[in-house]
Order: C-alpha cells, then structure tokens, then sequence
C-alpha cells in the first residue's frame, strides 16, 4: 500500500503494516514506523455500508472545527490530510483513510471488570454531552436510517419474504419470536415523535473495542471509529452499551446458556454515562434509559437473522449458521434483560436520584 502512504506524505520504506483490530466492516492497519517516528492507523473504507464517504469526513471536519473551538483540549482523532489537503484517499474508487495511531493507547473486545465498563460508558457520554448545542442540520447521515428500528423491521419482513424456503425453515422458530415482540418498534415510533425526545451527537457504535484505554492508567483516554458519529437518539449509544457490556459472553458466543445479564457491569456503564449526561437529559430520555438496552439488542438480533435470510451479505460469517447463532445469542441476551427488568429499572432510579 506504498501508494496510500504516499499520498499522505509518508515513506513506505520506513513504515510497516499490519493487520489491526477486529472489527465487522473496515479494513483497518497499524501503520508502524521502523525509525521511531509516531505510528498510523491506515483504514479502507467499506464502500457496501458507507456509500457516500464523503459524508462521514465532512461530519468529522465539522465536529473537530467545534470541537476546537469549545473543547480544545478533548482529545478526538481527526484524520490525517492527504498533500493536497484532503480528509480521504482515493484509488481506484477506494477510499483510505489515515489517522494518528494514539500512543500509550489500547483496547480490549470485551469487559473484564465493571470499572472498564463503567470507563468506557464514560467516554460515550463525555463525547456527546462535548457537542451538545453543536448545529447539526448541515451534516449527513453516513448510514441513512441506520438506527431506524422501524425500518429495521421492513427490511427483515423483506428479508423472510425473499428467503430460501431452506433459510426461512431453518429459522422459522427465532422468526417467530423476532416477530413477537414487534411492541419495541411501537416504542421506538413513540420516542421518534417525542418533542421532548432530542436529537443529540451520537456515536452509534459503542461497542468496547472503540474505547481506546491508557495503558499506564488503565483508564479512559477516547473513543475511535468515528464513522458513524451523527445525529440520532441516545438509547443507540447507552443500548449498544448493554448490549456489548453487561453479558460475559460476545456476540458470538454460541454458549447459550451463558447469555445473562452481568449486574454490576449494568450499574457501571449506567453510571459512567449519566455521570456525564444525566443534566443534560430530558424527561423522555430518562424514561428511555432500560428501554435503550432492549432497542439495540433487539435491532441487533434483527440485522443478523434479516442478513442470514439474506444468504449473508453483510456481516462477515466463518461458517454457515454463523448470522443465524449471533441472532440467538442477541434473543437469549434480550430475554435475560427483560427478565431483570425490576431489579435493572431500580439500579437507573437509583443513579438519577442520586
Ligand atoms: P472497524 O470499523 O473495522 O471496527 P476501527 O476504527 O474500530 O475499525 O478500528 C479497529 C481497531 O483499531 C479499534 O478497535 C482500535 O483498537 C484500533 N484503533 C483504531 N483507531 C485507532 C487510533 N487512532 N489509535 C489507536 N488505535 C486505534
Ligand atoms: C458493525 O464496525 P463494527 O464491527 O464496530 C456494525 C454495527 C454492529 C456491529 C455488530 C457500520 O460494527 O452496527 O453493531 O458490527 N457497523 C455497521 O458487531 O454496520
Ligand atoms: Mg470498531
């Protein structure tokens, strides 16, 4: 990828890549210097999901013009410029990306200790109450409708209609259940005519790898994988948060049984987000604080099952039930939080009383 390098202003020969992360959708490389010069993060794209990335670099300029302006001292990962001043690469209609690798930094898949959950919830809620009062009607969403459950919804009553009889038997039972709770779209339909319900700067990827760690602190330092940073509701953030936080097990773990609910990895991530949003938040919004958890793992489990009867073209598999494990794990994991609903809605009560 000399090429890519290049067009930064960097010299391939005193850099070497390496294949980074774990993530579903870009193809991410460290990019290391050999002279002890500071390291890259080098990043292609994925041009199925993004179709404009011309949207996510122009949300990204605008945020780190604001964010200079009122936060200079937040650290937020700005790509690098390309020698003729751009925020992207492009070759061949691929797009790359470059970005300062952050030294002393690290990640982890997945939280071993409620303390990183609790952090790293942190973060999420550090960068939107940052951009609270940031105008947002000039930016694009990168994904349009990404987290429109009710669109979610039709395209998985699309994806059973277009099924392989073989696909659609083989699921029939998780479809069912998928079906029967068709309440959470309700829901979701109600909070999106809420006029009490804001729009905020959203991360909508919170998984915990995008938390990067300070390796001497152990502590927060930022959030990364800034693509789909947009307007949205802040039951994506805090949802995704439980969905990816609280259980032991990942997304794809097929130990079903496993699948519950870790209590105090729950309290900590709500704590460490409303520590940073809790008076900025509306009526509407508190209201919405258990509901988040069921709105992201139920989308979640929706995307995976809709893409299994889809024959797989979005998220990557390993083998050939792969989508359709991952929509168990999420139904198990979105049936052991409901279980706990009592117990859970009293821990929220509790930090907003606080
Ligand atoms: P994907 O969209 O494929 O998930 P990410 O942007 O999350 O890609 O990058 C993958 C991983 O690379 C992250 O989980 C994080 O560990 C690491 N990473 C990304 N950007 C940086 C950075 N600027 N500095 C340090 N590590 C980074
Ligand atoms: C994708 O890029 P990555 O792996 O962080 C997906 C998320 C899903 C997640 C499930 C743009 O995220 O929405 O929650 O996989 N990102 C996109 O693991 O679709
Ligand atoms: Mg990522």
């Amino acid at each position: 990828m000399d090429h890519q390098l290049q067009a930064f202003g960097l010299n391939p020969e005193e850099y070497e890549l390496v294949k980074f992360g774990s993530g579903h959708i870009n193809h991410t490389y460290l990019v290391r210097s050999l002279t002890g010069k500071p390291d890259f993060i080098l990043q292609k794209i994925n041009t199925y999901v993004f179709k404009t990335p011309e949207d996510i670099d122009r949300n990204l300029e605008n945020t780190a013009e604001f964010l200079a302006a009122h936060y200079p001292d937040y650290l937020f990962i700005s790509p690098v410029k390309t020698l003729s001043g751009e925020g992207l690469m492009i070759d061949n209609g691929e797009y790359w990306r470059l970005s300062p690798f952050i030294r002393g930094s690290f990640s982890i898949n997945e939280a071993s200790d409620p303390e990183q959950s609790y952090e790293a919830a942190r973060q999420f809620g550090i960068l939107t109450r940052n951009l609270h009062g940031m105008p947002v009607s000039e930016l694009n969403p990168t994904i349009p409708g990404f987290h429109d459950l009710a669109w979610r919804f039709e395209q998985f009553k699309e994806a059973i209609a277009h099924a392989s009889e073989e696909r659609k038997s083989t699921a029939a039972e998780l479809i069912a259940s998928f079906q029967g709770r068709q309440a959470l779209v309700d829901q979701y339909i109600q909070i999106i005519e809420d006029k009490d319900y804001p729009q905020r700067m959203i991360h909508h990827d919170t998984k915990i790898n995008n938390v990067l760690f300070d390796k001497k602190t152990q502590k927060g330092l930022c959030v990364c994988d800034l693509d789909t940073l947009m307007p949205g509701k802040i039951i994506s953030d805090l949802g995704d948060m439980v969905r990816t936080y609280v259980c032991e097990e990942s997304e794809e773990s097929t130990a079903f049984d496993k699948i519950k609910v870790r209590e105090p990895y729950y309290e900590a991530l709500m704590k460490g987000y409303l520590s940073e949003m809790k008076d900025l938040l509306t009526e509407s919004e508190k209201a919405s604080l258990f509901y988040s958890g069921q709105f992201m793992i139920y989308m979640q489990g929706l995307r995976f099952l809709s893409d299994y009867l889809n024959s797989d073209v979005y998220y990557p598999i390993k083998y050939p039930e792969h989508n359709l494990n991952r929509a168990k794990n999420q139904l198990a994991l979105l049936e052991d939080l409901e279980e706990r609903k009592g117990v859970l809605e009293g821990v929220i009560g509790g930090i907003l009383g606080e």
